[in-house]
């Protein structure tokens, strides 16, 4: 296959807040020479977070890695709408596992390269929360208890959207989705239910931990440049909206993703060796609702009428991520 250039149009910015910042400041996506690694001509919904994630993600992880990266993808939209045989929207060795087993293929591919001695090429798993948090999770925990040298991904639209919206153990209480319909006196998902898949990685005490969202995409380059710098066991959770399934406008996509971590309701951190190492503090705070209201998702609690016990619940919800955490800007 043909390596296909960057467009014009690709480019990302030169500049931060109107200032135009030094070559070696700018972003991954700035530079015309990126390695464009999931490139144009898949086929994700507009205004898709997974596809802006990963797209982000991989031209960082190639800058770091030199261009020698292998990535095992599980099932998921993410390898649907880049690889509809005999098609491919990548640009780097790129191995489709099965829905479960990402980080165990990556695993696999780690331990082949030292026992090739070929210390130079380095590996990333990645894949949806589905198939991290709910049926990948024995798999990922292997992989952290062992240490094995791989940055496993994890993009996080808060359910199983592929095959057509169902709730996993990353949808947030209240979200309707097709398991979890708006109906009864407690619509939508339940609270007191799910997992929090960073916080089970940091209990590992593996050498990296972070979150990040599709609202700060210099941020994301950042963690996972950090990340590549450094070797086992190393997990990046990255919440990316879903325009379809969580029912918001495809040009929504950053400003959404945006009101999830200014709600409180989405905390963006580092940890290292089990230890929240920084926070990105909230310089604008905001309700809960202003997050919620601009998703269908979330419609059954403002209409008919307003359900302003479950709002202050997820109002609950946001303040102990703040406090936890220490967001408060
Ligand atoms: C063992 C197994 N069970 C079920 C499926 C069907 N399946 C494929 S992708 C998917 C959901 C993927 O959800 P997620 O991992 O969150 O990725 P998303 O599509 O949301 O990006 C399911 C249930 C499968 N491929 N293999
Ligand atoms: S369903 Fe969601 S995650 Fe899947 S391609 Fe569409 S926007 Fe992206
Ligand atoms: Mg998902």
């Amino acid at each position: 296959m043909a390596k296909q250039q960057i467009k014009f149009f690709q480019t990302g910015s030169f500049a931060v807040g109107g200032r135009l910042l030094d070559p070696e400041q700018r972003s991954v996506q700035s530079d015309a020479r990126r390695s464009n690694t999931l490139t144009s001509g898949h086929r994700a919904c507009q205004g898709c977070g997974e596809a802006l994630g990963a797209r982000y993600a991989l031209d960082a992880a190639m800058r770091a890695s030199g261009g020698r990266l292998i990535a095992a993808n599980a099932t998921g939209c993410l390898e649907v709408f880049s690889t509809p045989f005999p098609e491919s929207s990548w640009q780097l060795p790129w191995i489709h596992s099965l829905f479960g087993n990402a980080p165990a293929v990556a695993t696999g591919i780690a331990a082949a390269l030292r026992a090739k001695g070929r210390d130079d090429v380095r590996v990333i798993g990645q894949g949806g929360d589905g198939g991290t948090v709910d049926i990948g999770m024995g798999c990922l925990s292997g992989m952290f208890e062992r240490n094995d040298d791989v940055l496993y991904v994890c993009y996080d639209n808060e359910g199983y959207m592929n095959t057509g919206v169902q709730r996993s153990g990353a949808t947030p209480p209240a979200a309707r989705t097709a398991t979890t319909p708006a109906v009864g006196p407690a619509p939508g998902n339940v609270f007191g239910q799910g997992k929090s898949a960073p916080l089970i990685a940091m209990a590992h005490e593996i050498p990296y931990v972070a979150t990040a969202t599709v609202a700060d995409l210099r941020d994301l380059e950042a963690k996972v440049e950090h990340a590549m710098g450094l070797h086992g066991a190393r997990y990046l959770h990255v919440l990316v909206t879903c325009p379809l399934g969580w029912g918001c406008e495809a040009s929504q996509t950053v400003q959404v993703a945006r009101l999830a971590t200014e709600s409180g309701l989405f905390p963006v951190f580092e940890a290292e060796g089990g230890e929240v190492t920084s926070v990105s503090r909230i310089r604008r705070r905001v309700p809960v609702d202003e997050y919620l209201k601009v998703q269908k998702r979330y419609r059954h609690l403002f209409e008919p009428t307003r359900r302003d016990d479950v709002i202050d619940a997820l109002q609950a919800r946001a303040d102990r991520n703040i406090r936890r955490f220490g967001l408060d800007g």
